[in-house]
């Protein structure tokens, strides 16, 4: 708790927090583009930002982006360090999706501190879009990744702590970071994405949210605009969160307009429960334009370009 809101002030140090700038929403200006999910999109668009300044592909920008949370074994949402299910195991779920619509996904994958990258092997060694649970590690094993250890003292510690009463409950921003998904838009004017995440903490033993969901946690489509989502995933999932997203763009909506239209579907359908939960959204398009929503505020998300060098905002949010 202490070393999280240490490292969102520094976060916000360094990407000085600037709630809703006059800025938003309006074109970043010229290309590259990255924009991320949470507070750690700052240092991971920064990671990222070294690929496409270079004219490297959105591709690459979006997976060395997000290695950045996955090997964190502080940050507790994504990767080495995630909070296990309510068996104390962690399982991790990711995607990849490129501008010619290919995509990989791993879910319930166990002991591989990027399941990002194995995603793009099954995207590129594969006949297949998704693996799950074990054929998903052997898999990652046959590839040259390394079985480790996932839980930390620290995730193990929270874990106990949470047995002892053993309720569940999705809670809203913990501590501002948790799945990350990064959408990119490279000089070439191609467009990717990735979203990675542990899901949502104390789950049960093999449940998969959104974000490894192609349509889900992420879409591309580089003739529109792309997509991710964060929050609760199955909310995201009952209306193909970020397809939807994209379609919305297609139909002449701005990725602002999108997200909301979005955001009020899970609205429509659920207006009960949409006001406990958290689910956000975050787009671009084709021209650099992005946008932001969420259900509920402290919903942050991270842009970087040449106009906006990684600056951190706040989602306008429906509640
Ligand atoms: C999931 N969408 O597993 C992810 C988790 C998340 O805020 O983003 N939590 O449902």
């Amino acid at each position: 708790m202490q070393s999280s809101r240490r490292r969102f002030i520094k976060w916000s140090a360094l990407a000085s927090l600037t709630p809703l700038a006059p800025l938003l929403g309006k074109p970043a200006g010229s290309k590259p583009l990255v924009v991320s999910t949470w507070n750690f999109g700052v240092p991971s668009n920064a990671e990222a930002w070294k690929v496409l300044s270079g004219g490297g592909r959105a591709l690459d920008a979006v997976e060395r982006g997000v290695w950045v949370p996955e090997g964190d074994a502080k940050e507790t949402s994504v990767g080495l360090g995630g909070l296990p299910d309510r068996d104390g195991r962690v399982t991790l779920d990711a995607c990849i999706m490129d501008e010619f619509a290919n995509c990989g996904a791993v879910a319930c994958l166990e002991h591989i501190v990027h399941p990002v990258s194995v995603a793009r092997k099954v995207m590129e060694k594969t006949p297949h879009v998704m693996l799950v649970g074990e054929g998903a590690l052997q898999f990652a094993l046959t590839q040259g990744f390394k079985k480790e250890k996932l839980l930390t003292p620290e995730s193990e510690k929270a874990w106990k702590e949470w047995l002892k009463k053993a309720e569940y409950k999705p809670v809203a921003n913990i501590e501002n970071h948790d799945t990350i998904g990064m959408i990119a838009l490279d000089m070439k004017q191609n467009l990717s994405g990735a979203c990675t995440t542990s899901g949502m903490a104390y789950k049960m033993k093999g449940r998969v949210g959104d974000s490894p969901i192609i349509g889900a946690g992420l879409y591309v489509d580089n003739e529109v605009g792309a997509a991710t989502s964060t929050g609760v995933g199955e909310e995201v999932i009952r209306i193909c969160g970020s397809h939807l997203v994209v379609e919305l763009m297609r139909q002449g909506n701005t990725p602002q307009e999108a997200c909301e239209k979005a955001v009020q579907r899970i609205v429509k359908n659920q207006p009960q429960k949409s006001k406990e939960i958290q689910v956000g959204f975050l787009a671009i398009d084709k021209s650099g334009n992005y946008g932001a929503y969420a259900l509920q505020k402290g919903f942050t998300y991270a842009v970087y370009s040449p106009e906006i060098p990684n600056q951190l905002f706040e989602a306008k949010s429906h509640y």
